[in-house]
């Protein structure tokens, strides 16, 4: 006992000696590591920052010592040979050539003109058009300095790609042969690896390979692969390749090759036995199976086994041979055996083809049985020969002996346990996919590629209707009914596919068809109904009993089709795929139409229709010359929309978002939302619809929008109804990013923090109406857009329903000239959209029809369109007179003696469903409110809706400029979070490892690293962020990475989403479609929803936004004086004159100032309508980003943003300009110059400032000019410019200095506020007009910036 004390003892002492050594290694190491951070160091910086550099690249390459507060010292940078490894130091000499002959390395010797090499300043120079001779290392190095000897290194190559040549031959390859395979790539640089491969098998190794170098061109490359290899017959139809890796680039050829050779077996067994016993297994044949491979096809031949060719005749004696060809020059003869005729051989029985041949028939079988076949092919040069023995269970026995059976079941086993592994092994590897996508799903829904859970988008959730299982098995039930009874699915497929083009869903009758071709009796003559129980599966029957007797024969069902294909209403839905969507609907839609409706929902609608008609009825009456854009001859909508409020109360549906144009709108709002008609009125009379202490401009009347709580039988359900502009449509990806971020706060669906698959699913809890105009809906592609973000996962809320409200003309155009396509509704058609065709003065089928959107839209969670057919009783508006442009159509409209809402009362009165005495009590009560309204109208005190609920404690911006503490807590900033998550290597080297070591050292942090620091700050303080746009995650140039690939599985991973445990705030990153219209729409309206959420939407560049001009107009720079709508949306629009040619150079700054109220003559505050700003420094951004959430009210934000200045190396900023207490900068002063010694200011904005800067370097101006940027231009930071001017008291010259032309940029903007504000006239430097933003000749382009400097600076 006690050795073994003293054992573990001992072991204890050991293991905490080794405990303490490494301890103090480390703290050593650590030290070490510290100090060599401290000390200043050199850095050497070659820009492109790429070890493999395009020819015609500009290189930049300059040496510096970094820190060097208390040194004066100065580094050398210095050129080393590739060759012959000697080091030079770099000067303005050398690069000429001066000096002595045999010191110059070659390169430098032709540049006597200074054409390609060009001195920039001490330890800096250029490289103009980089050519293969260029390749080189460069080093840093401080021979005389006073800090440690280091040095810093770097070696580039410059490259030029060629595509490899192949060549193969001889031209025909016969197996055996010998081929020659030759590989050959001129003149390339640089070389990094070969790969020859047949198929997958590598060659390389098989042949030879020369590289060789040019004489005349020392970097140049020739290479050579050649081999001489026998040609193999499984080349045949495989590719030949070669990949020549060259730099980064991977460059490829193949060839396809085809072999001649010699026709083998693989399958055939040679020895195969017939058991005719196997009677039982009735469905399965006696076969042998032979496949054989051969290039050209073998020919084959069965003989029998005494080599007399069988019979030609063969099929009559129960033969048959079949032969299939299947890819890659395999071929398959199957023989098979008639089991019957097999079985009477062995009894005896006497039935075959030929009656006098009985008994040489059954000698036949019993030979071949007993004999075997012999399979030939190709006779006449006998290549191959394989006897196949088809024999009796017996005979088989005898032939593999006594253990036959035994050995045989043994070597079944052990097929089957193979078999089991690896059914096993395959099972395994898709274990997880099995239980995460049902194979049944995946054509209804969309997903992201990715399987694990990531913020937005959940693939764990349930995406299926509760109900599938039911209506599988009606799939399944109603395909076998199909194969019993053809005949009448035929019928049933023709209506459900045609009906639509026959329903009388036109009140006018326009354009009415009685038949068409696939519909006509005569195409289904042999009409047989087999089963007649079976039959009832084949369509939706189960409502009412009417219709519970079948149609016994093919009048009836004919009939019966029309009255619910060709009726009042129909549907369209053979397009969509999936088909338990497509059998879903058509036996919903086929029960739904002998819906009987309950009286008090007709009492209702009816009553929803007439308060519709006699509130247009009451304004016409009131404001005779009003242009009111009525509801009459589409009040069918009110049982529309009264039936998506009632069943989204019912079922548990939160929040209703509806967008919808002028025509009836005000209808809806004050008959059904409970808008007060006394507002409505003093918008009439042109009072303001907001009290007067909002700043508002109003909007006009058919803009007017509300929400609501509506009361469904107890049930509450809240209703908004958006503001809508002129520019139709334009609001509905608006009202779809509302729902969204509606999704969001409810925790929604995707949003939801349940990660099980249980009953939750997206869009339970809220729904996006879209009511369209026909004309419109058709016309604008914002609807496509929208109708493409609909399934995707960052975009979609659960699907929408869609009303149109088809009057069949827009303004004075009619259907046939408003669009190409058959409906209006067309465009749905992308996605698989449902389409329901109804006729608007038939409320009950529009109330069948709204209940099938509902109930498909609550299943299958996707859009469904209500194509309303109706008229509009006026002209465009109702002074218009329609009868000049459309008098045939006006003829019949104005024919019609009874309104909609009139004819539907009639015949519930008919039918005793309604009493005439009370409805008309029910429109007194309505008339009266309208009166009372209407008197109190000038009096009547409106509200300002904008700053409740989810907005209280916001407040309207105040007309002086605020300052906010944006400032972040240092160590929080440097809290961090890391992936391990089998990320690409580079981006594991070059961006995560390179951020993690800037933000331990404080300094030196770029772009896209202080944008990371701003989302995790907000993160971490509970706020979501919201970034959407083409390629957000990577970011257009592969400077965000906010979301991460597994490069293993493509799973996404969003780092800042695992901050930490309890982590309340996340960033979705929404890489969207290339759309800019709707997705910014779309990103609006997520913003007006809720202040909590920073929204970003980023342009790829900049001058993209103008394809979304309508949403910027219509919305962002307007909402909140025409609505109070706040947005705290910014947009990132990459900016900058960087010889990048016309259309990926300006972001139109100019554009955007024009449409802000900024004053020309007066002092901006917060409340200007946009904010924009051109910041300069990462730190600036920073802080911008995080003023978007910490203000108390919200403003767009618009941000000309970098290109260049991503990885500009003096972009860049320090942790501590983020620390607490710091905050964004309108303006930044010049704290390089001496205030008093200046005589000329530049004012500059944006990534300009860093081409002055260097200018004034190079010519040494930084005494006498001072460079003042503005970072904020709107609202304009007059105050912190006028304190920057009062500083340079000597100062006699104030320019503008811009790389915009003239025309552009911010001169006019701010050339006439610095004169009128601050007294001060500017000289402009910078480009002179042009009709386009930039150049794409670089000469000019490089011409121009040298002029802006000479401007500038002469
Ligand atoms: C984008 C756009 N272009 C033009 C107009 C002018 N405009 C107003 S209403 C209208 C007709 C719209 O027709 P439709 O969509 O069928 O709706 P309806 O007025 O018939 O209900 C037009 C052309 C507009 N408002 N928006
Ligand atoms: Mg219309």
């Amino acid at each position: 006992m006690i050795e073994t004390l003293m054992k573990i003892n001992s072991i204890m002492y050991h293991c905490s000696i080794i405990y303490s050594s490494c301890y103090f290694l480390l703290t050593f190491l650590f030290f070490l590591i510290h100090r060599t951070y401290a000390a200043p160091s050199l850095k050497l910086t070659i820009s492109p920052d790429n070890k493999y550099i395009d020819r015609d690249s500009e290189i930049s390459i300059s040496c510096e010592l970094r820190d060097p507060a208390d040194s004066e010292d100065k580094p050398v940078l210095y050129y080393v040979d590739p060759r012959t490894k000697k080091r030079t130091a770099v000067t303005r000499a050398l690069l000429n050539g001066k000096g002595e002959k045999q010191d110059i390395p070659d390169l430098f010797l032709n540049n006597q003109d200074r054409e390609r090499y060009k001195y920039e300043g001490k330890n800096r120079i250029k490289i103009i058009k980089a050519q293969l001779i260029d390749r080189a290392a460069y080093e840093c190095e401080c021979p005389d300095c006073a800090i440690p000897p280091t040095k810093d290194r770097k070696e580039f190559f410059v490259t030029k790609y060629v595509d490899p040549i192949l060549s193969v031959t001889p031209n025909q390859l016969v197996e055996g042969d010998k081929a020659t395979l030759r590989c050959q790539v001129d003149e390339f640089y640089p070389f990094t690896s070969l790969e020859i491969l047949i198929h997958h098998h590598t060659m390389k190794d098989k042949g030879e390979m020369q590289i060789v170098n040019d004489s005349k061109n020392v970097f140049g490359h020739n290479l050579k692969w050649n081999a001489s290899i026998p040609v193999q017959a499984d080349w045949h139809e495989h590719t030949f390749q070669c990949i020549v890796k060259q730099g980064e680039q991977t460059r490829r050829n193949e060839k396809k090759l085809s072999v001649l050779f010699s026709p083998r077996f693989s399958v055939c067994h040679e020895k195969q036995h017939i058991d005719h016993e196997k009677n039982d297994e009735t469905n399965t044949e006696p076969k042998i199976e032979c496949s054989y491979t051969g290039n050209p096809k073998p020919q084959i031949e069965w003989y029998k086994a005494n080599n007399e060719k069988l019979i030609d005749d063969y099929n009559k004696g129960g033969i048959s041979i079949k032969e299939e060809s299947e890819p890659f020059g395999v071929y398959k003869s199957i023989v098979k055996f008639d089991r019957q005729k097999l079985a009477e051989v062995k009894n005896g029985f006497k039935a075959v083809a030929d009656p006098n041949e009985v008994d040489s028939n059954k000698n036949y079988f019993q030979k071949l049985i007993n004999q075997g076949f012999l399979v030939r092919l190709n006779p006449n040069n006998l290549t191959k020969i394989i006897t196949i023995v088809a024999t009796e269970k017996e005979a088989a026995n005898k032939q593999f002996g006594n253990n036959g059976h035994l050995l045989l079941a043994r070597l079944n086993y052990l097929c089957l346990l193979g078999s089991l592994l690896l059914f096993f092994k395959i099972f395994m590897k898709y274990f997880q996919l099995l239980f995460r996508i049902n194979p049944l799903h995946k054509n209804i829904y969309r997903s992201y590629k990715h399987q694990t859970k990531i913020f937005g988008y959940n693939p764990n959730l349930k995406n299926t209707p509760s109900n599938i299982e039911e209506i599988q098995t009606n799939l399944t039930r109603y395909n076998k009914s199909r194969c019993s009874n053809p005949s009448v699915s035929l019928l049933i497929d023709a209506y459900r596919k045609h009906g639509h083009q026959l329903a009388k869903t036109d009140p006018l009758e326009l354009a009415v068809k009685s038949t068409i071709p696939e519909l006509d009796d005569n195409i289904f003559p042999q009409f047989t109904i087999n089963n007649s129980e079976d039959v009832k599966n084949l369509i939706g029957l189960t409502i009412s009993d009417e219709e519970d007797k079948l149609p016994s024969n093919k009048q009836e069902w004919i009939q019966l089709l029309q009255k619910r294909y060709c009726d009042k209403i129909s549907i369209e839905l053979e397009y969509i795929e999936s088909d338990i969507e497509r059998l879903w609907l058509a036996r919903r839609f086929e029960e739904l139409r002998t819906l009987k409706l309950e009286p008090t929902l007709q009492q209702r609608i009816a009553e929803h229709m007439l308060k519709c008609e006699v509130f247009d009825q009451f304004l016409g009456a009131k404001f005779t010359t009003l242009k009111r854009y009525s509801g009459e001859g589409a009040e069918g909508m009110m049982a529309f929309f009264d039936l998506c409020f009632d069943k989204s109360a019912q079922s548990g549906v939160e929040n209703v978002v509806v967008c919808m144009p002028h025509r009836g709108r005000n209808n809806l709002l004050v008959c059904m939302l409970n808008y007060p008609a006394a507002v409505m009125f003093r918008k009439i009379k042109g009072k303001r619809e907001f009290p007067a202490d909002v700043k508002s401009t109003g909007d006009v009347l058919s803009h007017l929008y509300t929400s609501t709580d509506l009361d469904y039988n107890g049930k509450n359900v809240h209703v908004s109804l958006i503001p809508n502009p002129s520019h139709l449509e334009a609001n509905n990806p608006v009202a779809v990013g509302k729902a969204r971020s509606k999704q969001l706060s409810l925790k929604d669906g995707h949003y939801s923090s349940n990660d099980k698959n249980d009953e939750t699913r997206h869009g339970d809890k809220v729904l996006c109406i879209q009511v369209h105009g026909d004309a419109s809906f058709a016309g604008q592609g914002i609807i496509p857009e929208t109708f493409q973000l609909s399934h995707l996962p960052n975009y979609s809320v659960g699907g929408s329903i869609h009303l149109v409200t088809n009057n069949q003309i827009g303004y004075t155009t009619p259907q046939n000239l408003a669009r190409s396509s058959r409906y209006c509704t067309d465009f749905g058609k992308i996605v698989n959209c449902p389409v329901i065709h109804v006729n608007g003065h038939r409320p009950e089928e529009i109330v069948q029809a709204t209940q099938l959107a509902y109930e498909y839209r609550s299943l299958f969670r996707k859009d469904i369109i209500i194509d309303m057919v109706c008229y509009r009783r006026w002209g465009h508006n109702e002074l218009d007179d329609p009868t000049f442009t459309n008098p045939s159509m006006y003829k019949k409209i104005n024919e019609a003696t009874m309104s909609p809402a009139s004819h539907y009362l009639q015949s519930l009165i008919d039918s005793t469903i309604v009493k005439k005495g009370t409805m008309d009590k029910k429109i007194k009560t309505f008339r009266d409110m309208l009166e009372e309204q209407y008197a109190q109208a000038d009096t009547y005190q409106p509200k300002a809706p904008h700053l409740e609920r989810q907005w209280s404690g916001f407040i309207q911006a105040k007309p002086n400029c605020t300052q906010w503490n944006t400032g972040f807590n240092l160590s929080l900033l440097k809290f961090e979070t890391l992936s391990k998550k089998q990320i690409h290597p580079t981006i594991e080297r070059a961006h995560v490892l390179k951020r993690k070591q800037r933000i331990d050292t404080e300094i030196g942090l770029d772009w896209s690293t202080c944008e990371a620091l701003a989302f995790g700050s907000l993160l971490l303080q509970g706020y979501n962020i919201r970034i959407s746009g083409q390629d957000v995650g990577r970011g257009t140039f592969s400077q965000r990475h906010c979301m991460l690939v597994n490069q293993q599985n493509d799973d996404v991973y969003v780092p800042l989403n695992s901050l930490y445990e309890k982590q309340t705030g996340f960033l979705e990153v929404c890489n969207s479609i290339l759309s800019e219209e709707a997705v910014l729409g779309f990103d609006y309206g997520f913003s007006i929803d809720n202040p909590n959420n920073l929204v970003i939407w980023e342009a790829q560049f900049g001058d993209f936004y103008n394809g979304a001009q309508i949403i910027i107009d219509t919305y962002i720079s307007s909402g909140e004086l025409k609505f109070l709508t706040q947005s705290g949306l910014t947009m990132l629009l990459p900016h900058g004159m960087d010889g990048a040619g016309p259309d990926h150079s300006s972001c139109h700054l100019e554009r955007f100032l024009q449409i802000t109220d900024s004053k020309e003559d007066g002092i901006d505050g917060d409340d200007v309508n946009m904010q924009i700003v051109n910041p300069t420094t990462p730190a600036q951004y920073f802080h911008l980003l995080r003023r978007q959430m910490i203000r108390n009210y919200r403003k767009p934000l618009i941000v000309a943003a970098p290109k260049l200045l991503l990885r500009h190396p003096e972009c860049i900023s320090s942790l501590k300009e983020m620390d607490e207490g710091t905050s964004f900068q309108r303006v930044l002063g010049d704290n390089q110059v001496a205030a008093d010694k200046v005589n000329r200011v530049l004012f500059v904005s944006g990534k300009h400032y860093y081409t002055l800067c260097d200018a004034r370097l190079k010519l040494k101006r930084q005494d006498n000019i001072a460079i003042v940027r503005l970072e904020e231009i709107c609202p304009f930071p007059a105050a912190d410019l006028r304190q920057e001017i009062k500083k340079y008291k000597n100062a006699t010259q104030f320019i503008w200095c811009q790389e915009e032309h003239r025309n552009q940029g911010l001169w006019t903007f701010i050339s006439a506020r610095f004169e009128n504000i601050l007294g001060v006239k500017l000289k402009y430097a910078g480009r002179q007009v042009l009709g386009t933003p930039a150049v794409a000749i670089n000469e000019i382009h490089l011409q121009e910036c040298e002029q802006i400097l000479k401007m500038a600076f002469e």
